[in-house]
């Protein structure tokens, strides 16, 4: 209890820190809209015609400034680039003087070869994102994956097979300062907080999937600027959809410094308490890439302690890009579920070729995944997975 309580109170001296910088340095109305870039077509039926630059009478006196298309929603959420006008899907978007209301998804089909189990068709994600600003400080993200229980054949006591993925609302303290409050992704690792739709194979690595892609609920502080980025946030520690089962709140954090856009390193870090027992949940991690001219380099580490269990995991990607179109990759990857176990350690490489047809907004992958692991086991997979994102 004290320690959940000193927990919070450094929390919240860490927002009002942050306020009072972001009061200090006030931005101009003018500035914020040149630095966001907005959703420049709305769908029909929503148009921003011409005339919609002029408001009613009836609010031409209202002091309210509209917010913009663009979202507060962190950036790993979204993909790479803005939408513009011709994307078509990716401009559905709407404004009204209450607010914005952005629609996003990524699709994911599968065909999945298996040495260890049935090959099989799969409906791998079925994400629908619904998100915009209500005011130019307020804003909001609520995501559904619609496939999970296509691929949870079994009984789900963790209810991690509930569609409700992200539900949170935030505050935007200043320019790149922003508060979410509901559930979202924890920041631990590099490729587990990134999107689903921009990972270089069909699968995120054995370690990243494990520690990382994991949601939970609680109160988050990011800060999201040219070179760095920050979170820390305060945490149930249950994951998605379940209530606190113990007054404990586990606390979790990452840094990332990107001086350039070639570079990018950083560290994540999780502390908690779980189950009646308060046994431990820690987390900590480091992550690197680099991209030099065709290529992008990276590697992630990061180990774990659930109760006495301490387990640690790695991988590293090399990717080639041959043209616009064509991708090829190579991962090297270990997991330890148990390090206490001598040999217990899983290790694949996954050999994978991208075929993009408009970017990550639409795509085609082909992996195939040889498992080695001790006493070794036919288990090897091919996955052809087709993606559309929005
Ligand atoms: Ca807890
Ligand atoms: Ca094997």
């Amino acid at each position: 209890m004290l320690r959940s309580t000193l927990v919070q109170a450094i929390l919240l001296a860490g927002i009002l820190a942050m306020r009072g910088e972001a009061s200090a340095a006030p931005r101009s109305p003018a500035a914020s809209a040149a630095q966001t870039p907005r959703a420049t077509q709305p769908a029909a039926g929503t148009a921003e015609s011409p005339t919609d630059s002029k408001p009613p009478s009836a609010v031409v006196s209202s002091p309210a400034k509209r917010p913009s298309l663009s979202s507060a929603v962190p950036r790993d959420y979204l993909q790479e680039a803005p939408p513009k006008a011709k994307r078509g899907l990716a401009s559905i978007a709407t404004r009204s003087e209450r607010g914005t209301l952005r629609v996003g998804g990524l699709l994911q089909a599968w065909y999945q070869a298996d040495e260890a189990a049935p090959d099989s068709f799969r409906g791998r994600r079925g994400e629908v994102k619904l998100y915009g600003d209500m005011t130019d400080k307020v804003y909001y993200y609520i995501m559904f994956d619609s496939a999970k229980e296509l691929h949870q054949n079994k009984v789900d006591i963790l209810q991690s097979g509930r569609p409700l993925s992200d539900l949170y609302l935030g505050y935007r303290l200043g320019e790149h300062t922003f508060v979410d409050f509901g559930q979202y992704k924890i920041p631990v690792t590099k490729e587990g907080r990134g999107s689903s739709g921009k990972l270089d194979f069909a699968e995120r690595a054995i370690v990243t999937r494990t520690y990382g892609d994991r949601r939970d609920q609680g109160l988050q502080v990011r800060h999201e600027s040219s070179k760095f980025e920050l979170r820390a946030a305060i945490l149930d520690g249950e994951e998605l959809n379940r209530a606190d089962t113990n007054d404990a709140k586990d606390v979790t954090g990452m840094i990332s410094w990107h001086p350039n856009k070639r570079l990018e390193a950083g560290a994540s870090v999780y502390r908690g308490r779980q189950a009646v027992t308060l046994g431990r949940k820690d987390r900590t991690g480091v992550e690197l890439e680099w991209k030099p001219g065709r290529w992008d380099l990276k590697g992630e580490y990061t180990e774990g302690q659930d109760f006495a269990r301490r387990s640690a995991g790695w991988y590293t990607t090399a990717a080639y890009t041959l043209g616009p179109r064509w991708q090829l990759a190579l991962r090297r990857e270990a997991f330890e579920a148990d390090r206490s176990i001598v040999n217990g350690a899983e290790h694949a490489t996954t050999l994978g070729a991208n075929y993009f047809l408009d970017g990550h907004f639409a795509k085609v992958q082909l992996n195939y995944i040889a498992r080695q692991e001790s006493p070794s086991i036919a288990n090897d997979q091919a996955i052809l997975a087709m993606q559309v994102a929005f």
